[in-house]
């Protein structure tokens, strides 16, 4: 017995008092969690002298850490044998759910990101938030969007430290918090480089206010200490929206305050107050605008405490801070109310005056015309426009696709681009392939390494050499092969949580991420709806056998969003329970889609939905997953879809729908009315809205998206993302795809080239483009 296993003993015997027979799942998360930590201490120290980049983040969606973390240090198959000989394995740790500290992609890219950076030796830490309460989890009642808390830390947090000599405090109008760090271990695949993930928490300056409580006033004395923790207590479960309230402006400086306290705090130990090599030393990526406080903060800091001026300080920021830009949608672009940034952090303000100041100055300079317009106001009708700051004060200003660059440069922010065309870069995103093939799909992983070898691990491009395969008819009896049992696999995780029979040998077409208008699952409902009617009326006879399944969480304030879930629910309820459907389509709305449920969905799908309205989907990160592992992708021209059709061929994908300037041409005269009432198959599937075929309840969801659809409201269009646009081609598309699935060798290679060409899709490409181009690591 070697040294881990050791470990693994001692502390099931000193901390639980259990034999490894004895122990339970959680104790034996615990004492491998625990094991694998003390065997890396070593390793984890910041080597000196090397300038490190740091990625602000106000989320960060780390998922099931115990399988990846074992799996980089090389002890994943240590810890399974020993768990075996005891009568488990590592799958017993599937109960232990996994940490949502994000939303969604924004989220999740963040915590790919962190992964690539670490497997290649790229000097990069996280700093984000150790919010006590992550996203929400979800659970239909009678097909309605439930929510109940993520108490995360109920499984105990095995892989954190607390820093407490780390700890800095941040200062509010009306109150002063400590922040107080927890790191932890990002390890790199091989184990050689582990960088650090800081992530804060709020808490009182004191433990207890001995005063009040003395004087017998508990309730106060509670409530200060409550207060504090408030701030770190819940992630906004808002994605692509602006929330606009008091308490996510505290989390933001909190967590941007802190963090540059403790860079700094780092920076005066080697350097004292000389500041000329603190550029040389930092790189900050802002992930969105989230963390932008940061700049006026970092001018605060360093002119208040340290006594630079001005123009010293900008001149630091600006080449320590680049932003990434991840949406072009308004309603997400962050602005702050003056009123409300001064009641909460008035030391700031005057920061962002200066700024404000400083931009007049640049553009003057510039001779600019114009340069008095609004487009160039950071405070503008009484809002400070954070993207605007961003731009204006980092050195470069990121998209996340090719595409959404394009806009950003072409249309959203054009007049930026046009005086500093020169801070402006594409990063197409990426995804980690250690967790999005090597871990959730370890079958396709052994069939292309018996053909290519392990180098794609860590090197993609590698899976090129699959291509030839594509042609092979034994490797693709052997992908349908392990593709059936993903769909086993799938089917029987579905039974034990939905109570749902999955049929492995129905084509898996599968819609995977958050609810919103500009996804258009409404689109995907409709379509499906066509499909049953055209079934039902004996119009369609060559349907191959479909399960269509979604998951999506909504924001639990985004009521049409909601409505959009119970409708899909009620046409699953219809279909489902229709014996002429038998055999022949089926409907399923998994419950709780997140990191776990996407690392079991996404290798059982042949079919990918990306079908956002095109110009809306920054770019997409699920969509590289499914190609990633062999499903083909049907979906529009948007985000990163383009590249992935580039790069796989447009022949092995299905792509429909109107394209970025053919709905910027169509806008004008566009009338989804008129599309209804010319169009019987329009029609039948909107009217079902209205016409009594589901029932909403008695809540008028359904009404309301109807209305949504027709009349628009007072803040938007009719159909503003053009579903009955693109209804006909999307089920044009839809039907080709099913048709082309007959010819099971054929489909399959299709997959096969999807596989060998998502190279291009690695976030350890994505990653070091930042760091060469960004960076400078
Ligand atoms: O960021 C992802 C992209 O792949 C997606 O296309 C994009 O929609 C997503 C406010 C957001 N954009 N904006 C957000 C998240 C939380 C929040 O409070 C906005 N998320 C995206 C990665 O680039």
């Amino acid at each position: 017995m070697d040294r881990f296993e050791e470990k693994i003993g001692e502390l099931l015997r000193l901390d639980f008092g259990v034999t490894p027979d004895g122990a339970d799942a959680k104790q034996l998360y615990t004492a491998v969690s625990q094991a694998a930590m003390d065997s890396l201490r070593d390793g984890w120290k910041k080597p000196a002298g090397k300038k490190r980049a740091c990625y602000f983040s106000a989320e960060f969606l780390m998922g099931r850490l115990v399988n990846s973390n074992l799996m980089n240090l090389g002890l994943l198959e240590e810890a399974d044998r020993y768990l075996k000989a005891h009568g488990r394995s590592v799958a017993d740790f599937e109960q232990i759910e996994d940490d949502a500290l994000g939303n969604g992609g924004l989220g999740r890219l963040a915590a790919c990101f962190l992964d690539s950076a670490a497997t290649h030796g790229i000097p990069l830490d996280g700093y984000g938030i150790r919010y006590r309460y992550g996203l929400f989890r979800q659970y239909f009642e009678d097909g309605f969007q439930r929510e109940r808390a993520d108490d995360w830390l109920r499984f105990g947090d095995p892989w954190s430290v607390r820093r407490e000599e780390d700890a800095v405090e941040v200062r509010f109008a009306d109150q002063t918090v400590r922040a107080v760090p927890y790191d932890m271990p990002v390890i790199g695949y091989g184990g050689k480089t582990i960088n650090t993930l800081r992530l804060w928490q709020s808490e009182p300056l004191s433990a207890f206010d001995f005063d009040l409580f003395n004087r017998q006033e508990y309730d106060r004395a509670v409530a200060e200490k409550n207060r504090a923790e408030e701030i770190s207590y819940v992630l906004y479960p808002n994605d692509d929206t602006d929330a606009g309230k008091r308490l996510r402006l505290k989390q933001q400086y909190f967590f941007s305050s802190a963090s540059l306290q403790s860079i700094l705090r780092e920076y005066l130990g080697r350097h004292g107050e000389d500041f000329s090599a603190f550029a040389d030393e930092y790189a900050v990526q802002l992930n969105d605008t989230h963390p932008t406080v940061s700049i006026p903060e970092l001018l605060r800091l360093l002119m208040e405490e340290h006594g630079l001026c001005y123009d010293e300080a900008f001149s630091i920021a600006q080449r320590v801070f680049a932003y990434t830009n991840h949406t072009i949608m308004a309603e997400a672009l962050e602005k702050w109310d003056v009123g409300l940034f001064l009641s909460v952090i008035p030391e700031v303000y005057p920061y962002v005056v200066m700024l404000q100041n400083g931009l007049k100055q640049a553009l003057h300079n510039k001779g600019i015309n114009g340069a008095d317009q609004i487009p160039y106001y950071l405070v503008d009708d009484g809002r400070i426009h954070m993207a605007r700051m961003a731009i204006f004060a980092a050195h470069s200003t990121n998209g996340v696709a090719r595409i959404h660059t394009e806009i950003l440069k072409e249309t959203a922010l054009r007049e930026w681009y046009a005086v500093w065309p020169e801070r402006f870069n594409n990063k197409t995103n990426g995804i980690t392939q250690r967790r999005w093939l090597a871990l959730c799909n370890p079958e396709l992983s052994g069939f292309i390494t018996e053909r290519i070898g392990d180098g794609w691990i860590t090197e993609l491009d590698e899976l090129k050499k699959l291509a030839p395969y594509a042609d092979d008819e034994r490797a693709r009896e052997r992908f349908l092969a392990i593709k059936r049992e993903k769909k086993c696999q799938l089917a029987a995780y579905v039974k034990a949580r939905e109570g749902v029979e999955l049929n492995p040998d129905f084509l898996f077409d599968i819609q995977v991420k958050r609810l919103h208008e500009y996804k258009r699952q409404l689109l995907n409902a409709f379509s499906i709806l066509d499909i049953y009617f055209a079934l039902k009326d004996g119009r369609l006879t060559d349907f191959y056998p479909t399960v269509f399944l979604f998951g999506a969480k909504a924001a639990p304030g985004y009521y049409r969003a909601k409505g959009i879930i119970k409708y899909l629910n009620e046409i699953a309820k219809r279909v489902n329970g229709d014996p002429d459907m038998k055999g022949r389509m089926q409907v399923v709305f998994v419950q709780n889609y997140d990191v776990s449920y996407a690392e079991k969905l996404i290798p059982a799908a042949d079919v990918s939905e990306q079908i956002s309205t095109a110009g809306t989907e920054a770019s997409g990160t699920s969509n590289m997953k499914f190609m990633l592992n062999g499903a083909v992708t049907l979906g529009t021209l948007d985000g990163a879809n383009i590249e992935i059709v580039e790069q796989a061929g447009a022949e092995n994908n299905f792509i429909f729908g109107a394209t970025v300037e053919e709905i910027a041409s169509a806008a004008s005269t566009y009338d989804p009315k008129a599309l209804c009432r010319d169009n019987p198959r329009i029609r039948r599937v909107v009217d079902t809205l209205v016409d009594g075929t589901f029932s909403d309840g008695g809540t008028g969801m359904f009404r309301e998206l109807y209305d949504s659809l027709m009349t628009g409201a007072s803040w938007h269009r009719p159909d503003q993302y053009y579903l009955l646009l693109d209804f006909e081609s999307y089920c044009d598309a839809k039907l080709r795809v099913n048709r082309a699935y007959r010819d099971r060798a054929a489909f399959a290679r299709k997959c096969l080239l999807n596989t060998a060409n998502a190279g291009k899709f690695s976030s350890d490409r994505t990653i070091r483009e930042y760091a060469r181009e960004i960076w400078g690591v």
